[in-house]
């Protein structure tokens, strides 16, 4: 990477940051010659591993992986009503098979449900089938006219986790809905990510569902990214796809079913909300690396110091930690820059004195130091890294909590999104008053019924009628 194109815009200036960082952390890069197609570095691509790997094994306790083909024909495709008036805009179709037109056309999926659905009704014949829980991680495609960014609005969607279950009853899906959102917030937790869990307004649940819980995160600039959701999609699909149980008294039932999906947003969320103006913050769990080894060495002890380090990363990468040895013919001044920049979260600075005295100097990515002893460096690490864990949600916790703002009336609800806060008003829930709320402050409503310690269950008055209303949070979102 070429590190002299000056210096990494500061945070608060954050669109130019984030696109600066992407490249400047090796983590994507943009110029590949699709409009909303971006590339992942190595560097991005081992947190994007790390990251999906948490997301992974809290799915495995009760779900199971599978793999659908990319392409779906257009029959399928066309059968439920809502969701093709939802997605035909953003679909992308395969026409030809080399020169020649294909009979069927073929989707590329913008999600699978119509892909799944019909082998759905292959699979489920009695109520000892269900419930079933899968999921996939595959790349969707959606042909987004709004603003493409990398990771947050993208047209091929690379690391696209849908999950699709299947139930007896509508309350069992219910029920399910909850078990996701309860598995989205502990991935989320584990990210050190705060988010804000609602429900949307009718108008816009997904295309197909009975309802949508959305997941948004607060960016730094104050919009909100929805780094996820989960879909009550009651009868609609099973109606649609024919797909049946015979029940415990030999009758043919409608199946009801859920669908709840994450994409690399997540990651957008996780670089944007710790990240500071030197660069990235990775919180542990999915750092890259762990921690970076700088030996620091000086004439006649060199030997002495490289041999220390190379013991020192060999003793942690046997405990387990992810550890880069950096031994690059470069001062370690320069080393430092390169790491912070890489939100390495620890750096082990390793010199001669260190060494004499049976230590290593560790510093966390915020500047904090403290010495480890080296012949209990493993205990030393994990303590530090929880702190570090510990230290990065509590500051993403106080930006969430201080971006929200309790608001009574429509000027102060203007006032407070201009200053790049999310609102928390009344609303009676009256499509005309959302219409109302939306257009005067260019800003939508996220969702009632919100799950967050920050935004008690209140009722009030409609800041739009004055009837009674429920707690409901508005802002502008990416
Ligand atoms: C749930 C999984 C679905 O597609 N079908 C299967 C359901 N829901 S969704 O809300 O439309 O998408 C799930 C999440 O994916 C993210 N997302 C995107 N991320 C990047 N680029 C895009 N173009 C994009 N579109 C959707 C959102 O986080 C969304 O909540
Ligand atoms: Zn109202």
């Amino acid at each position: 990477m070429d590190d002299d194109a000056g210096a990494l815009p500061p945070k608060n200036d954050f669109s130019a940051w984030f696109n600066d960082l992407l490249w400047r952390a090796e983590i994507m890069d943009v110029r590949y010659p699709v409009k909303g197609l971006y590339v992942w570095f190595p560097y991005g691509f081992a947190i994007r591993k790390y990251v999906y790997q948490r997301l992974r094994d809290l799915l495995d306790r009760d779900h199971q992986e599978t793999l659908f083909p990319l392409l779906i024909p257009e029959q399928e495709f066309m059968k439920e009503a809502e969701h093709i008036k939802g997605f035909e805009d953003e679909v992308y179709w395969v026409t030809h098979g080399g020169t020649t037109l294909l009979d069927v056309k073929l989707a590329l999926r913008p999600t699978s449900e119509t892909a799944i659905y019909p082998m759905y009704a292959l699979w489920v014949r009695s109520h000892a089938d269900l419930p079933i829980k899968y999921y996939q991680i595959v790349n969707t495609f959606r042909y987004e006219t709004k603003q493409t960014r990398p990771l947050i609005r993208l047209r091929e969607i690379t690391s696209f986790k849908e999950a699709h279950t299947v139930h007896a009853t509508w309350e069992e899906a219910e029920q399910q809905v909850e078990e996701a959102i309860a598995l989205y917030r502990e991935f989320y937790n584990g990210l050190c990510i705060p988010t804000l869990i609602s429900k949307r307004p009718d108008w816009d649940k997904f295309p197909g569902a009975d309802y949508t819980i959305a997941v948004d995160a607060i960016m730094p600039n104050g919009k909100t990214l929805q780094i996820g959701t989960v879909h009550h999609l009651g009868d609609h699909f099973s109606r649609t796809f024919n797909i049946t149980y015979e029940d415990k008294n030999g009758e043919q039932k409608l199946a009801y079913q859920t669908c709840y999906g994450i994409s690399e947003r997540c990651i957008a969320a996780l670089i944007s909300i710790h990240g500071d103006d030197k660069g990235l913050i990775l919180p542990p769990a999915v750092a890259t690396f762990q921690a970076v080894i700088v030996p620091i060495t000086i004439g006649k002890r060199h030997e002495d110091v490289m041999t220390a380090a190379q013991k020192l990363r060999t003793d942690l990468t046997t405990a387990g930690f992810r550890v880069k040895l950096d031994t690059r013919d470069l001062r370690p001044g320069a080393k430092y820059y390169w790491w912070e920049l890489r939100g390495v979260p620890l750096r082990l600075e390793l010199g001669p004195r260190d060494l004499d005295a049976g230590k290593v100097m560790a510093v966390k990515r915020n500047g904090e130091k403290t010495s480890l002893e080296l012949a209990t460096v493993t205990e030393g690490m994990t303590r530090v890294l929880g702190e570090i864990t510990d230290t990065l949600r509590a500051r993403a916790e106080e930006h969430t909590k201080s971006h929200l703002c309790n608001v009574e009336s429509m000027d102060a609800l203007n006032a407070t999104l201009n200053e790049g806060r999310v609102a928390v008003v009344h609303w009676c829930q009256q499509r005309e008053c959302g219409d109302g709320i939306e257009e005067k402050t260019n800003a939508s409503i996220l969702g009632t019924d919100v799950r967050s310690v920050y935004v008690p269950v209140t009722e009030g008055k409609c800041i739009a009628c004055g009837k009674p209303g429920k707690a409901t949070l508005v802002g502008r979102a990416y």
